[in-house]
């Protein structure tokens, strides 16, 4: 290994995220530690491509087992530390409420606690995934929408347990001089998507629906309205935090609010299918216990201090992520 290499860990390594984020890294010239938990099938399928590179290594790992932060870190004494591991789903943490939470809170605390460890003065960087979610149903002061100073008011298991990392990471940056960042995304998407979020189940159908494959897509609230921007403009912003003198918090968005209406709208037109509400179908398993109506972010901060600016809008990013879901299914019907 090059000695002047930067090594950075990252948690959830084959999410949607974790993903961009290692491949950003290892264009940089990083060496990638990726961590991710045993799973009785294989999903690798977001980070397969990776897997030739030398500087690009995995280990296992789970946000409830603290023994294997503490040895990953003792054998690769990273730079930075990306925490992207979570139980990301929000309509889901109401039914695992204990699950989400243990897994984000002391997930997030063990880190914090490993980096006080093996950096005790302070080299080794830290980024906190916190979220848009956090702002829950209060509705921003500003026009500009919720900014780092907004008031957090979360409605669900997953976005209380995102406070209290957030709330810790910003304390142990206070307590101790970690050089810690919280990076505030709003819902960023791709192709690479989960499929059970709103924006890949719209165009995974609208896909299946243009090929015969599938006739309805049920959904639940179509009115909330959200801050939609593209995964791999996102994760820029994370390591640009990274890069700063001083760790801070940042707002990451596009500064545009959609509801889920015209998403389906603009993913209906391109893939010009007609009206959408030919086939969607509203299913109340898809509702919530508490919504989040309305999100939008004002990111002047890390336009301003990082120079970070987001390439794709909704738009873009909705016919971005159905043409890649047309030719996955087109390709499999080849195959057929
Ligand atoms: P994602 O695609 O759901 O990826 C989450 C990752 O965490 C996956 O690798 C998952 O592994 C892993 N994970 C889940 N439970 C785990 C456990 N117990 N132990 C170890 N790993 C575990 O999420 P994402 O969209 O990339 O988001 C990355 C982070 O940003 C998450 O913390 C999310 O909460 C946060 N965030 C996301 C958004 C967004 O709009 N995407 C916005 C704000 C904040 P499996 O593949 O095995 O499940
Ligand atoms: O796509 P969603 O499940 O994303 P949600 O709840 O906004 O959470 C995502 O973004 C957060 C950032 O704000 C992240 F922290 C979190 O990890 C995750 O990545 O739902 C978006 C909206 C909701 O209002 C939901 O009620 O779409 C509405 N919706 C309507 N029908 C649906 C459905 N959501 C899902 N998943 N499935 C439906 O059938």
């Amino acid at each position: 290994m090059n000695m002047d290499m930067k090594t950075a860990v990252i948690t959830g390594v084959n999410g949607q995220d974790g993903s961009y984020l290692s491949e950003l890294l290892l264009a940089k010239g990083y060496r990638v530690v990726g961590l991710k938990r045993r799973t009785s099938t294989i999903n690798t399928g977001r980070i397969d491509h990776l897997m030739p590179n030398p500087n690009f290594v995995m280990r296992y790992y789970d946000l409830h087992d603290a023994s294997c932060i503490n040895r990953t870190f003792d054998e690769f004494r990273p730079d930075e530390v990306y925490n992207l591991a979570a139980q990301s789903h929000v309509a889901v943490s109401f039914e695992l409420p204990e699950y989400t939470s243990d897994g984000i809170c002391r997930g997030t605390l063990n880190l914090l606690e490993a980096v006080r460890r093996v950096s005790p003065s302070h080299e080794c960087r830290y980024y906190q995934a916190s979220s848009s979610e956090m702002y829950g149903d209060s509705l921003p002061t500003e026009e500009t929408g919720f900014n780092e100073k907004s008031p957090l008011c979360p409605v669900s298991p997953y976005a209380v347990a995102k406070v209290y990392a957030h709330h810790m990471t910003q304390t142990y940056r206070k307590a101790y001089g970690i050089h810690a960042s919280c990076g505030i995304l709003f819902n960023h998407e791709s192709p690479r998507r989960g499929e059970t979020f709103v924006t890949r189940k719209i165009t995974m159908a609208a896909a299946k629906i243009r090929h015969g494959l599938q006739k309805e897509l049920r959904l639940g609230n179509l009115d909330a309205r959200r801050d939609w921007g593209h995964a791999k403009d996102y994760v820029e912003a994370m390591w640009l935090m990274l890069q700063q003198p001083k760790g801070d918090d940042y707002i990451v968005a596009t500064g545009q609010t959609h509801s889920i209406r015209e998403f389906l709208d603009e993913v209906f037109a391109y893939a010009d299918l007609g009206d959408w509400k030919q086939y969607v179908r509203f299913d109340a398993r898809f509702l919530r216990a508490n919504e989040v109506p309305f999100l939008l972010g004002d990111s002047t901060k890390a336009r301003q201090t990082l120079g970070w600016r987001p390439k794709y809008d909704m738009r873009k990013l909705a016919q971005s992520m159905y043409r890649s879901d047309q030719a996955m299914i087109a390709s499999a019907q080849v195959a057929y």
